[in-house]
């Protein structure tokens, strides 16, 4: 497709959504693609690893969060991350996974302990029940300028989400251009089970891959690996998205963690540019 040579910062007009265009301005001006995963279970940590990868590089683009892992969590957390984001600028992507009937997913988005809505610029969804989630989210998310992914594939052995299942999730994106901003999916999706009569050449999503691993090919719960030249290069991804290799299970070093970061963050660039210039 014309969207997997085009820059980042070129394909802004191709979104009306006021956080897509955020995240591709952030990724021409970073000159980054990096998501940081950072699922720790303790609301400082969560802190210190955010304060040890941005001020070093201020690289990273995203970082991706699981809020309801977090054991001494209060919404005072939420004013440390929204300070935190506006200093170093950078994008918040809450990794809810929502997969319930609209007005629940609502419910969810918007209210309860984490009010995801009120702080994530970014959110994803389960395609499974349908258009109604996406009905229910954007009723949320969409006067608050947020955007939605919806989860196409999974990097996980064994995953269910292929074949029509994916083609399915992006014609219910197809529909919902607006606050669907695009996948979690291995490879490009544009143009995916579309018809023959639908012209779908000029169009775009965005491809946040997880699974992206230098130094491991998986893990002993079925996550598979692949580098980032693999997943931006070879299929076209956009953004990576790496947890463990940057922030590794123990070791909580600062340093450490900021050079992993970094080497993350340049493969990712470097594979870009190939892409765009090859
Ligand atoms: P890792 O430490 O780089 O393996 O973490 C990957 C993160 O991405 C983790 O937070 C998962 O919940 C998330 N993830 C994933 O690994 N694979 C998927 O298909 C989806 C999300 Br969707």
């Amino acid at each position: 497709s014309s969207a997997y040579k085009k820059t980042y910062g070129n394909r802004v007009s191709n979104f009306s959504n006021p956080t897509a265009k955020l995240i591709l301005e952030t990724m021409e001006r970073k000159k980054s693609n990096l998501a940081v995963s950072v699922d720790v279970t303790d609301a400082n940590d969560l802190l210190a690893i955010i304060e040890a990868v941005a001020p070093y590089h201020s690289h990273e683009l995203f970082f991706k969060t699981h809020i309801d892992i977090i054991q001494n969590f209060d919404f005072s957390l939420i004013e440390k991350l929204q300070h935190l984001s506006q200093k170093y600028d950078f994008v918040y992507f809450e990794d809810r996974k929502f997969a319930d009937i609209g007005n629940t997913v609502a419910l969810q988005y918007s209210s309860g302990v984490y009010k995801i809505a009120s702080w994530s610029h970014l959110t994803n969804a389960h395609p499974v029940p349908g258009l109604s989630i996406i009905k229910g989210l954007s009723s949320v998310g969409l006067p608050l300028g947020r955007g939605l992914l919806l989860l196409a594939e999974m990097s996980t052995k064994g995953s269910l989400a292929v074949g029509t299942y994916t083609e399915e999730a992006v014609r219910m994106a197809r529909q919902n251009r607006d606050f669907v901003i695009g996948f979690i999916a291995q490879k490009r999706m544009d143009g995916v089970g579309s018809s023959e009569e639908e012209d779908t050449s000029d169009e775009d999503f965005l491809i946040l891959t997880p699974g992206i691993g230098l130094d491991a090919k998986g893990d002993s719960m079925g996550q598979q690996y692949r580098t980032p030249r693999e997943a931006i290069f070879g299929s076209g991804c956009d953004i990576i998205i790496v947890g463990r290799g940057i922030y590794g299970t123990d070791s909580k070093a600062v340093d450490t963690i900021a050079a992993q970061a970094e080497r993350y963050m340049a493969e990712g660039w470097a594979a870009y540019l190939a892409r765009i210039n090859n």
